[in-house]
């Protein structure tokens, strides 16, 4: 372990908002498709969690505010009672390994299927705009189907689910929420001009694309106070099929709104999703940051070398590491230490059972 390595305050505790962090590391949330009976985590889902609490902050994988968001197979929510006793279980263990928690808070508009709505129904979007792609579902690869334009008579009902989930995460005992307003689900369909073909109040205009996020936060806040509650954005990413023509207006014009919500936290993946960092010329993620005034969350591909670098410059608050985690649940102490990272296996990502989940050891046994 180097003494630049040992110095950094990237291992330093730090105040989220209201939320105490031992480290200013953070796991990202990572869909693992792990809670096929009743979308309900498990006491398996919980270990999970549990084995990576010395990250600061865990950000759970993305949680399906309601049946309508639910885009992906055997992927958990936030919205029954069966839901809220299952993630009890997992906040319970990483609160006794003394981590901190915070629910992502998802909804994927047009990337559902219809074999994972109720009676078969449409996904719903800003527009009815097909994305390209497929969808994951229970019977396996479908090509994305055109969704349907939600009604402005069912927007409030919309932002009820993301009201409701944030009561039933606060129920289950996290410590926060992120919304997820990125990587192409359906907040960001609705902040893109390309997604967003609308004419009412909630199209058009920035002001009008943003309207629906900022009435989202609003009601989120309403249930937790801002001090627990984050919001993730991915401006430049083509995830999902995802383009924004003017992101660095429309993401000033949410930081100008934002800032006096005084949230605990901006989450930003900087770059295509998963993958490269450098894809949009000109787009400046520090001058994006310098626009928001709360605590500055960095993610996408950083390794320790770049998490130093970036505590040493200020670039970012708090650094996610994602893919790290999964094969590393002591990642943190690997970090501090100096061990070598362990490999991820591929085939074992998403479905399945304990393996490739729960059997990665730590480097010291645990
Ligand atoms: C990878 C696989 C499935 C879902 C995201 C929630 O992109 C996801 C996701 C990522 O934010």
């Amino acid at each position: 372990m180097s003494t630049e390595t040992t110095q950094s305050d990237l291992f330093k505790p730090f105040k989220m908002g209201a939320i105490q962090l031992a480290n200013r590391i953070v796991m990202a949330p990572l869909t693992r498709s792990r809670s096929p009976i009743n979308d309900a985590p498990t006491e398996m889902n919980a270990e999970y969690y549990r084995q990576r609490a010395s990250a600061g902050l865990i950000i759970s994988e993305a949680t399906n505010i309601s049946q309508q968001g639910k885009g992906y197979a055997f992927t958990p929510g936030i919205y029954t009672e069966a839901q809220v006793a299952g993630w009890k279980l997992v906040a319970e263990a990483v609160h006794k390994a003394n981590g901190k928690i915070i629910c992502q808070l998802w909804h994927v508009g047009r990337i559902s299927h219809p074999s994972l709505q109720k009676d078969n129904a449409l996904p719903v979007s800003a527009s009815a705009i097909k994305p390209v792609g497929q969808s994951f579902t229970e019977s396996g690869m479908k090509d994305h189907v055109t969704p349907r334009a939600l009604t402005l008579e069912e927007i409030p009902g919309l932002i009820e689910q993301y009201r409701h989930a944030a009561a039933c995460a606060k129920r289950a005992g996290f410590d926060g929420v992120e919304i997820h307003s990125a990587n192409g689900y359906l907040l960001q369909q609705f902040l893109s001009d390309v997604t967003n073909q609308r004419t009412d109040q909630y199209g058009g205009s920035i002001e009008n694309r943003c309207r629906l996020v900022l009435e989202v936060t609003q009601a989120v806040v309403s249930v937790w106070g801002s001090e627990r509650v984050g919001i993730r954005f991915s401006p430049v990413s083509p995830a999902n099929d995802m383009k924004e023509t003017s992101p660095m207006k429309t993401y000033s014009y949410l930081a100008e709104k934002l800032n006096p919500m005084k949230l605990a936290f901006v989450h930003l993946v900087e770059g295509s999703t998963g993958g490269p960092r450098d894809i949009a010329p000109g787009f400046s993620f520090q001058e994006l940051k310098s626009k928001f005034t709360t605590v500055y969350m960095a993610n996408n591909g950083y390794t320790l070398e770049m998490a130093l670098a970036a505590r040493e410059k200020n670039t970012a608050d708090l650094i996610c590491f994602g893919r790290p985690f999964i094969a590393n649940p002591d990642l943190v102490e690997r970090f501090k230490e100096g061990i070598p990272l362990a490999q991820l296996d591929p085939k074992t990502l998403y479905g399945g059972g304990a393996e490739g989940y729960t059997d990665y050891p730590a480097a010291h046994g645990k």
